[in-house]
């Protein structure tokens, strides 16, 4: 039975959850074409199509306690939205549970990385995207979609935020890194030197003992999930970022899956959405189990 508001087997109580979705239907700092506030419900809805069983890992999803939280209420300016997220996504990790925040705008994203508590094992974040995000402002707004690898990397440090999958970049932002010093690897080199090496590469340089993974779904090429609001040719394909997602899951603090705009295509990119929050769960239990 569908039950459309709900990520498919997430039947667990918050108690006994182990990990816990949350939607965060904002769009507001959107730069050309909106609608990612519709991502959440929508990535859920298509949740539904797939098998509870994973063949690859032999992990059972309606075996492994998941609660959704469902959608944070409406907000405000990106600030607000930035406070309340922050205050939701507390709890979640003061429990010890692993969030899984659909979004939503990619403004989305450092809210869930500054709500990581200071007392816990120390976090770095691979941060997929086509986009650097690497603006200190845009629009006059800090907290928009384009500064945020920024805002991330002011709460983890240079040292801990890899990007991976980038292929639009303004020169500012080029400039402004060679002093900051942020790690990139960018689609080409990934194209060029095959995914292994790129992934190893960015998880030798997090030294730290967990790894939050930052999904912008336009990382992917738009062939694959053109329904975003920036599309950017000559992305990683879906079996790049399920590659990425079996490697870091033996660290995964916590996921979020963001710019997912579906009315731009037929379910497509809510589908693969929907597979990648569920891999990442799999791979997560199976790492643990030692599969
Ligand atoms: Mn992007």
């Amino acid at each position: 039975m569908q039950r459309p508001t709900t990520f498919a087997d997430a039947s667990a109580s918050f108690e006994d959850a182990e990990f816990v979705i949350l939607g965060v239907p904002f769009d507001r700092t959107t730069s050309f074409r909106p609608g990612a506030r519709f991502g959440p419900d929508s990535i859920r809805q298509h949740s539904w199509n797939f098998e509870s069983y994973d063949l690859e890992t032999g992990v059972d999803l309606s075996e492994v306690p998941v609660h959704d939280l469902g959608n944070t209420e409406e907000f405000g300016s990106s600030e607000d939205m930035a406070r309340s997220l922050r205050e939701e996504v507390r709890p979640i990790y003061a429990a010890g549970k692993v969030p899984i925040v659909l979004g939503g705008d990619h403004a989305c994203s450092p809210p869930v990385v500054e709500a990581y508590p200071d007392s816990a094992p120390s976090v770095g974040v691979l941060y997929l995207d086509a986009h650097m995000d690497f603006r200190e402002s845009y629009l006059g707004d800090r907290r928009s979609h384009g500064c945020s690898s920024r805002r991330i990397l002011e709460k983890v440090g240079a040292r801990n935020i890899v990007v991976l999958g980038v292929r639009s970049v303004s020169r500012e932002e080029v400039d402004d890194n060679r002093t900051i010093g942020m790690s990139y690897v960018t689609a080409a080199d990934i194209a060029r030197d095959g995914i292994e090496a790129a992934v190893h590469q960015a998880l030798n340089m997090l030294k730290t003992e967990r790894i939050y993974i930052s999904l912008d779904i336009d990382a992917i090429d738009p062939a694959y999930a053109g329904a975003t609001g920036t599309p950017e040719p000559f992305g990683l394909t879906p079996r790049d970022v399920k590659y990425i997602f079996g490697q870091a899951a033996p660290r995964l603090a916590g996921l979020d899956i963001m710019e997912v705009s579906p009315h731009y295509d037929s379910g497509n990119t809510s589908l693969l959405a929907a597979r990648l929050a569920r891999e990442a769960i799999v791979r997560s239990v199976a790492a643990r189990k030692g599969r």
